[in-house]
């Protein structure tokens, strides 16, 4: 086997080169080859050493699909120390992205050049974790130790030219990173440079006050994630404690991390986004439809947000609406919403106005003839969805993609009125469309496999992350969250309070508890979805009477000032609202509802494992291909904390069979009709086997 690593004695220059596709990782492999070749180039003739990459980026990290196995020597908070010590001045030459261990191994050499377009971070973070190879030491001794906390809390990369300000790059090249790493090796070597150790700088400590208000920051963001505040620790110490001590605290808290749940989740939604992007029965080669031009039918709040998120990549849009008001109106919340972004600074004018300038109204249908794919974004009604793919069908060029935005209307039934239900899809964005990541892909029974390929990849070109579902109601997401929100409901009317229900959910670490959501969303979006059910599938009617009544008192949520809160006009903070509490306690008087206290673990395993029970079935029934699917799902769409996994590899920390007892024991206490326990999970517990191995072995 070929070591991913070579070195070669070029002129004076001894060049390491990186060779381990696709990221270069730093495998097992890959840290011998480092240490055989900066111990080769102490031995040989050469006075400087270039470490350089193939492929498209510098080393993007630890070879994160070692974690969890034995750690492996060389160890490469040691391998980095023996590149630092080398007796000749080392240059890493960086492009595409140098992140995690990859920059740490940047900082460990002496000199760091790169390509204008290149970036660096240390998003171990993200991960869970904090810089284990010298970051938290090395990175302070560069910028400072608040810079230093902010880049490694964050998890952010930065550009070269940010990177050269701060100080971590020394040159920027345009052009053609090799030719130019060498010749500034040229000309280092002729002015005889020496090694330049980052270990060997001070760094002025923070104040008191500094390091608190940073503390407090950090632990304000972080929303119970622990590797943030062993960054801030970590940081800290490389002012007030030598290089070797500052070391040795790195290490030991890195281990902690890394063998903790929080780790171990986020690295599970890793390589589940990754993995979610893959179809099982749909080779990765599938050739995909070329995708040059959009149609968006629906101007609403999801149709400009669509329309936002394909213009953003760079795809220009036809917006259709059924008349000119409707278009004005839909073409103005798009321009405040751009309006919105350049006033938070998160773009400029002119990007704005390039962006707002891809998306071309109109009334014509016809306007639709030439689009390469239609995304139909209207209201939720099944007839009218129809009418649209008739008309869609008749003016549509073959081979265009017919995709529809609907929540939770059939897809098949959709498809079946055109001629062409291979061409038919559901995206089913999440809203606002523009910011939330989530798409799930819907999968008809005649999707054709190339649509479906090409949906899954033009997700990633618009930076969505795709999640297939197959046809039922709700897919995934609104499916699950129907038992979830039932529950929430329940607990409220038998003793609990939407604040108190919220608050136990988002000390859990939602990011927002369920009855915020409704209010967020708007009560009456459940009240007409309700309305329009056959009894027999409205559900439990306790569950929604407090909303319905909400409702009908025209208290819709945010959107109305009130719903299960009241709403500050101007900070938009919610507040408990006494006549909330009136409403409960007379409607559950109503219902012959003997209120009773209901704590937070009750909250917890109700919501939770309600949300768990339905994600069984989903699963049992195909409609999503994996668990880490829904992990992905529920992360990124529905505010499911990260650093818990998602709700499925959740139920592997909670165990299945404490799951299933417990559905089981609220089958006897709370409701028959309510808790009737997953075949999956029952099969599972029976078995002895954890979801993540049944997922394994599927
Ligand atoms: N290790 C192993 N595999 C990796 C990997 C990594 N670090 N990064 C990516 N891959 C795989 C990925 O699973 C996918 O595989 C393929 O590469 C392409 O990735 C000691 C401990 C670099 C920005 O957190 O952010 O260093 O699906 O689809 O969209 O302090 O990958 O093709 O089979 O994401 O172009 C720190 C993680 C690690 C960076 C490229 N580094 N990677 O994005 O491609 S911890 C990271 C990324 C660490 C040290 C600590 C992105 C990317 P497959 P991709 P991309």
């Amino acid at each position: 086997m070929t070591s991913p690593v070579s070195y070669s004695l070029e002129g004076r220059i001894g060049v390491i080169r990186i060779n381990n596709p696709p990221v270069n990782a730093l495998s097992q492999a890959v840290r011998a080859g480092l240490e055989d070749a900066i111990k080769a180039a102490q031995q040989d003739a050469s006075g400087i050493v270039l470490i350089i990459c193939d492929g498209r980026s510098f080393v993007a990290g630890a070879d994160i699909t070692e974690f969890g196995k034995p750690p492996m020597e060389p160890f490469l908070p040691d391998l980095l120390g023996a590149i630092e010590r080398s007796a000749k001045p080392v240059v890493a030459a960086i492009h595409g992205t140098a992140l995690g261990g990859g920059f740490e191994l940047a900082l460990a050499s002496h000199y760091r050049c790169a390509l204008r377009s290149a970036k660096v971070g240390l998003p171990e973070v993200k991960l869970g974790l904090l810089p284990g190879a010298g970051g938290t030491q090395r990175l302070p001794r560069i910028t400072g130790i608040g810079p230093a906390i902010q880049m490694m809390t964050s998890g952010a990369p930065i550009s070269a030219s940010d990177a050269l300000t701060a100080g971590v790059v020394d040159k920027i090249f345009d052009g053609e990173l090799e030719a130019g790493a060498r010749a500034w090796c040229d000309e280092l070597l002729s002015a005889d440079t020496q090694p330049r150790r980052t270990s060997d700088r001070s760094v002025d400590a923070l104040t008191d006050e500094e390091l608190a208000a940073i503390r407090a920051q950090v632990a304000k963001r972080a929303r119970g994630q622990i590797a943030p505040m062993e960054i801030v620790e970590a940081a800290a110490a490389a002012a007030t404690k030598s290089f070797e001590e500052g070391m040795k605290l790195e290490r030991e808290a890195f281990m902690r991390l890394i063998q903790g749940e929080q780790s171990a989740a986020l690295r599970h939604l890793f390589f589940a986004e990754r993995e979610a992007a893959k179809i099982s029965d749909i080779p990765r080669d599938t050739p995909k439809r070329d995708i040059q031009t959009i149609g968006i039918v629906g101007g609403g709040t999801m149709g400009g947000g669509i329309a936002m998120s394909f213009a953003n990549a760079g795809i220009p849009v036809t917006l259709i609406e059924v008349n000119d008001e409707a278009l004005e109106r839909g073409l103005g919340i798009i321009d405040k919403n751009y309006g919105i972004t350049v006033s938070k600074g998160k773009l400029t004018e002119e990007a704005a106005a390039e962006r707002r300038q891809r998306i071309v109204g109109s009334t014509d249908f016809s306007d639709l003839a030439s689009v390469d794919l239609v995304i139909e974004a209207v209201f939720e009604n099944l007839e009218l969805k129809q009418d649209i793919f008739r008309r869609l069908d008749e003016t549509c060029k073959p081979g265009a993609i017919l995709a529809t935005n609907t929540s939770y209307q059939d897809v098949n039934a959709i498809a079946l009125v055109t001629a062409r239900p291979g061409d038919v899809i559901g995206l089913h964005f999440f809203s606002p469309a523009n910011i939330m990541k989530l798409l799930e892909v819907v999968r008809g029974e005649k999707t054709a496999a190339d649509v479906l390929a090409t949906c899954m990849a033009l997700a990633k070109k618009i930076r969505k992350v795709p999640v297939m579902s197959r046809v039922c109601y709700g897919f995934i997401g609104n499916r699950m969250l129907q038992d979830y929100g039932r529950e929430a409901q329940l607990c409220v009317i038998e003793g609990g309070t939407p604040d108190s229900v919220d608050s136990a959910m988002e000390a859990f670490g939602m990011a927002m508890g369920p009855l915020a959501v409704f209010d967020l969303a708007g009560m009456d979006v459940g009240y007409k979805a309700r309305e329009i059910l056959p009894d027999d599938q409205k559900g439990d009617p306790r569950a929604y009477r407090v909303a319905d009544v909400l409702v009908e008192a025209g208290r819709l949520g945010q959107k109305t000032g009130a719903g299960m809160y009241r709403y500050d006009p101007d900070t938009r903070r919610r507040e408990p609202d006494p006549e909330v509490l009136k409403i409960i306690e007379r409607e559950a008087g109503a219902l012959g509802i003997k209120r009773r206290n209901i704590d937070d673990k009750e909250v917890h395993d109700r919501i939770l494992f309600a949300l768990i029970n339905e994600g069984m079935n989903i699963l049992d029934e195909r409609i999503a291909q994996r668990p880490g699917d829904i992990d992905v799902v529920y992360v990124y769409g529905y505010g499911f904390p990260a650093h818990r996994g998602g709700p499925m590899h959740y139920a592997d920390v909670v165990g299945l069979p404490v799951i299933l007892e417990t559905i089981r024991s609220f089958r006897e206490t709370l409701s028959a009709e309510n808790w009737t326990p997953s075949p999956l999970l029952e099969r599972l517990v029976e078995q002895g086997t954890t979801l993540s191995e049944w997922a394994r072995n599927r």
